[in-house]
């Protein structure tokens, strides 16, 4: 800071532009963000680091990417027209149809104009004077607006686990979560890949099929379940379509943000094996994530648990052929669905390939990344390519590689350093007039995210409009209530047995994160009459100052 209170750095005031809001991702969520403020009338400019719309699905170009929500409920339910008008080819639309569908949304609507591509923000100071929030980027932006909104996604940046010698490798190394655009060619190269969650559940397959030969290294058997994709027939399109009003409807107060998963009703411990075995069968068959709330007790009792994994465990061990990569490949250490449940096309089977081999590194662990290839304790790997398939920082990764900061010197790294406090996920104590898009503590990556991002922009962009009705300039989370919620969101987690695995969801897969579980798992129809309550009366649990 200088004497004057101003942020040291800040350039002279008329090279700063001025807006009613600032939007950071164009991702689901920062698209939508700006076509509704922009219908309010608002002037706003977003600024996005990839060099077209996106987001998640701008990245992850890997071959195999798809979404494990059937795309008729994974897709925006803002327009009539849109979703009328709008074709989805497969049940489970893959990442080059999604990427279409963002293009297509932006066109629509005419989103482009107002957004800045290929720059990152870098830092966003609130001026508690004047209140107003200045973005500053790596292109030299600088912008200012009463309001700013993150819409930075979940799982946008990607982890590049420091391996010893990392950089000394000459092959290619790439991470699914950056790949490049051009694509690569496998074709009979020896390739290895790091990582089974559900990126490289979904790569592994397509690479097996080009590759010479593929080592995966595996460090945490996962669950997976065939996604039992397709191409979409006509009449249940229709069907589904003429039905649009109610399922978006059901969509919106179900759990998980799904029609098509409702809330379920019995107990796996109250009934028969040979039910249970029926209903498992029929969900195996059925390929969707839903198969962990087939029963209510599935992600809270361990026993439950066990039923439902044991069945996955079984037919595991019924497509492996080599009974020692079969056990291998079972998962053990965590109760099924409290990592994200992969959905895959043929994940197993791979493992029956004559160019596939599974190296398990929990046992023999990855000592190095060596010029020629990859050495465990116990082995040197000859490749030609290296795929991480290592993940994310989730939930707070990209908001804090922002340096988001207050004028009186608060700065958002230090007040999360025990991990992500917010109020309803979507404010954060302190930072008055930053929304979050699918925040901590919001129930975001534990359901639809399109579902939860409509909610959210909804929320967000009626808030708005109720504060310049009533003159309010600044609207700040109190932080008792935020407390409050905090310890409500981690005392709904406590009741599961999701805290026990170490997911993405607590951040244990970051070295040095604080282990908390991030979003809500009170389900998204919950959440979403709490959110609304909260607004009517008055913005609950918010200050407001006119
Ligand atoms: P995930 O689910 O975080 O999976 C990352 C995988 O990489 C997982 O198998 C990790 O093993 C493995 N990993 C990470 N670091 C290492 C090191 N250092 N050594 C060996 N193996 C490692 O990321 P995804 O991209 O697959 O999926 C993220 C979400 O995107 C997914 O849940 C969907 O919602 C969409 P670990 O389990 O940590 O032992």
């Amino acid at each position: 800071m200088t004497e004057n209170g101003k942020i040291a750095g800040t350039p002279p005031a008329d090279d700063v532009q001025d807006f009613d809001a600032i939007v950071v991702g164009a991702g689901f969520g920062g698209l939508y963000m700006l076509h509704r403020l922009r219908s309010l009338g608002l002037r706003v400019r977003v600024f996005e680091a990839g060099s077209g719309v996106g987001g998640t699905w701008y990245w992850n170009r890997y071959p195999g990417a798809r979404c494990d929500v059937e795309s008729l409920e994974y897709s925006y339910s803002f327009s009539e027209e849109l979703q009328q008008q709008w074709a989805w080819k497969e049940r489970y639309a893959a990442q080059p149809d999604i990427l279409r569908y963002a293009n297509h949304v932006a066109d629509r609507f005419d989103l482009r104009r107002d957004i800045a591509f290929d720059t990152r923000v870098r830092s966003a100071v609130f001026d508690e004077d004047a209140n107003h929030w200045t973005v500053h980027t790596d292109r030299g932006d600088t912008v200012r607006a009463p309001f700013c909104i993150m819409a930075v996604g979940c799982l946008s940046l990607p982890r590049l686990p420091d391996f010893k010698g990392r950089d000394s490798f000459r092959g290619q190394l790439l991470h699914t979560g950056l790949w490049p655009a051009e694509g690569v060619d496998f074709s009979g190269r020896r390739v290895g890949v790091i990582g089974t969650g559900s990126s490289g559940i979904q790569v592994i397959p397509e690479i097996a099929r080009q590759a010479g030969h593929l080592f995966v290294f595996q460090r945490t058997a996962n669950f997976s379940l065939p996604a039992r994709n397709r191409a979409l027939d006509e009449d249940h399109v229709g069907r589904f379509k003429a039905d649009y009003p109610q399922i978006r409807e059901r969509a919106r107060h179900a759990p998980a943000g799904i029609a098509g998963i409702p809330m379920p009703t019995e107990s796996a411990l109250s009934q028969a094996d040979a039910v249970r075995q029926r209903v498992y069968e029929a969900g195996w068959e059925r390929g969707s994530t839903g198969f962990t709330r087939l029963y209510k007790d599935l992600l809270t009792d361990p026993q439950a648990n066990d039923t439902a994994a044991d069945f996955v465990r079984a037919k595991i061990a019924s497509i492996v052929r080599d009974p020692a990569v079969a056990r291998a490949l079972t998962p053990r250490n965590h109760f099924i669905g409290t990592k994200r449940i992969c959905l895959d096309s043929g994940y197993f089977e791979t493992y029956n390939r004559d160019n596939v081999t599974l190296v398990d590194v929990r046992d023999d662990p990855i000592e190095a990344i060596t010029p020629a290839g990859l050495r465990t304790r116990s082995r040197e790997f000859e490749l030609d390519t290296l795929v991480l398939a290592t993940g994310f920082d989730a939930i707070t990764g990209a908001l804090l590689g922002i340096d988001i900061r207050t004028s009186s010197g608060a700065t958002l790294a230090a007040k999360w350093a025990d991990g992500p406090r917010t109020y309803l996920g979507l404010m954060t104590a302190g930072f008055p007039n930053l929304f979050v898009i699918t925040g901590p503590g919001s129930p975001s990556v534990l359901t639809n995210m399109i579902s939860s991002i409509e909610q959210h922009v909804d929320w967000i962009a009626t808030c708005l409009t109720d504060l310049r009705e009533r003159g309010v300039r600044r609207i700040e989370a109190d932080r008792a209530s935020e407390d409050r919620w905090v310890e409500h969101v981690n005392e709904v987690a406590d009741q599961t047995l999701f805290p026990r695995a170490d997911s993405w969801y607590v951040g244990a897969n970051v070295p040095g994160k604080a282990r908390v579980f991030m979003p809500y798992l009170g389900g998204l129809g919950n959440y979403r009459l709490r959110c609304a309550e909260v607004a009517a009366r008055g913005y609950e649990g918010f200050v407001l100052q006119t």
